[in-house]
């Protein structure tokens, strides 16, 4: 039996080559039409990241296709209910970036509080030659709100409680093993927060989530984390926001047109930016990458699937 993946999105050159090496493969970016006429019906998985956008669609190019394998805990991306009316199943790589992407989380709050940033481009232009840069906000034990307190949002709370914050959370529900205080409404976290982290799932639901009514709640003082996905907060409020002073600043690793960052973010002293790297570190793209190849390889085995998406 031949069994065919279609890679269709950057993934880890080492993760391309062991599964080119164990099943036939393409990458479906470098094929011809005519290639992909010929290969699409043949393939039986398709490989994509968390970034990737498979409509209805697309599905429907690959007829023979069984599973979809996301490179990342977050499948907004992915018609979850289209692959699933055609029996197609989805598996993701939650759990092993987790600690990375809280671990951003807590570097994102601290390098905008403490403005690290800014202070290295201060010295960098000579101004400790002029005087000390100007005081910054302090981090431990403030109030920390948290939007979705799913995996991420346990790890963030985590390593927020050995900072002494003082920790709250919005989800759809009151987390049942959860010991902080719940906010039925994100606006009521986010004034009663000094810190907001996004770490809610992307998609149509959630789309500007975090809006101008969220960010004046959330004050003058007030600082917005999103380490999730970029459509949740509302790009061009945020902007219209730290323009007129209506929050503090922001760390963001996650953009709504990436890898296009709006130049109204750049050179800010109270906004830090990273290029979606979260779970960008050697440890945790291997254990993603191994996770990838195993739910294919257990698919292909007639093994239950590692981490499934759908059906769950
Ligand atoms: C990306 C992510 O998948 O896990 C997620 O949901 O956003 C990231 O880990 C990663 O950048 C791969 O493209």
């Amino acid at each position: 039996m031949t069994y065919f993946v279609m890679k269709a999105a950057m993934l880890p050159d080492a993760l391309t080559r062991r599964l080119a090496e164990s099943f036939r493969m393409a990458d479906y970016a470098l094929l011809s039409e005519r290639e992909r006429q010929v290969l699409s019906p043949q393939t039986r998985v398709l490989v994509v990241n968390g970034e990737s956008t498979v409509t209805e669609d697309f599905i429907a190019e690959f007829p023979a296709l069984e599973l979809i394998a996301v490179f990342g805990v977050g499948y907004d991306g992915v018609d979850v209910a289209a692959a699933q009316r055609r029996g197609i199943r989805v598996s993701n790589t939650p759990d092993v970036l987790t600690d990375d992407v809280a671990d951003m989380a807590m570097g994102l709050m601290l390098a905008t509080s403490r403005q690290i940033v800014g202070a290295q481009r201060f010295i960098e232009r000579g101004g400790w030659n002029e005087g000390g840069y100007p005081w910054t906000k302090k981090v431990s034990g403030g109030r920390l709100g948290i939007v979705g307190m799913g995996r991420i949002g346990h790890a963030i709370a985590k390593r927020a409680a050995a900072f002494d914050m003082v920790i709250a959370y919005n989800d759809y529900r009151p987390q049942p093993d959860s010991r902080w205080q719940y906010y039925a409404h994100i606006a009521d976290l986010a004034a009663a927060s000094d810190y907001l982290v996004v770490c809610v799932n992307g998609g149509e639901k959630t789309r500007s989530l975090i809006n101008a009514p969220i960010m004046a709640a959330l004050g003058r003082e007030g600082i917005l984390i999103n380490i999730a996905r970029g459509t949740v907060v509302d790009e061009a409020d945020l902007i219209q926001a730290l323009d007129s002073g209506a929050i503090g600043g922001a760390g963001l690793d996650v953009f709504s047109d990436e890898p296009h960052v709006p130049a109204a973010l750049y050179n800010r002293a109270n906004v830090v930016i990273t290029p979606h790297m979260s779970s960008a570190t050697h440890a945790t793209r291997k254990a993603m990458s191994d996770l990838v190849f195993d739910n294919v390889a257990a698919y292909f085995a007639g093994r239950p699937l590692l981490s499934p998406v759908a059906p769950y």
